[in-house]
């Protein structure tokens, strides 16, 4: 049994936990190949979010989709109608575990995300290291900095 490295719960009809072996078997209309196709910075290949999403059923009190960093204590939470095209679920590096220095093992990806700081889907929301995503009624947990100088105090021990 190889580790789980990803849990979706909450307001959906079916939790889930993923390995890596489970991302891997996804047929091929789901999986995202080259992600640098969308940031030219980042690596790796993923699943769509809504691939995820059509496991895992969520229920009609779900409006917002809630990214657990355990290992950094980072979360964010982000409308889910409008996540729900944008999102990728990047799991892998030339076939391999996506590295954390990569923001693996699990890295959630927005595909034409805003600058950081000006929308709910900005590039803050990109959250490395994810464990979990939550489905949740109304906002969840958002520990993105609210304002520019925490916000440059989070970068300057990232970039
Ligand atoms: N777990 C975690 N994810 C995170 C962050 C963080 O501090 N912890 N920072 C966010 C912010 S503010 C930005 S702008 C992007 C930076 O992604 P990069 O390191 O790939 O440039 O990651 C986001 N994801
Ligand atoms: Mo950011």
């Amino acid at each position: 049994m190889s580790d789980i490295l990803l849990r979706v719960d909450g307001e959906v009809e079916a939790p889930l936990e993923l390995t890596f072996e489970h991302f891997a078997e996804f047929p091929d209309a789901e999986q995202v190949a080259d992600i640098s196709r969308f940031h030219p910075k980042r690596q790796g290949d993923g699943v769509t979010l809504e691939s995820v999403l059509q496991r895992v059923r969520p229920t009609d009190q779900a409006t917002y989709l809630t990214l657990h960093a355990t290992a950094d204590d980072f979360a964010a939470s982000i409308p889910l109608e409008a996540i729900r095209g944008e999102g990728i679920v990047v799991y892998q590096l030339q076939g391999q575990p996506l590295p954390v220095s990569n923001g693996g093992p699990i890295r959630f990806l927005i595909k034409n995300p805003a600058a950081c700081h000006t929308d709910e889907l900005d590039d803050c929301a990109n959250v490395k290291f994810v464990d979990r995503i939550e489905l949740t009624s109304g906002k969840g947990r958002d520990t993105r900095p609210e304002n520019d100088e925490d916000h440059e105090e989070l970068h300057r021990g990232q970039d």
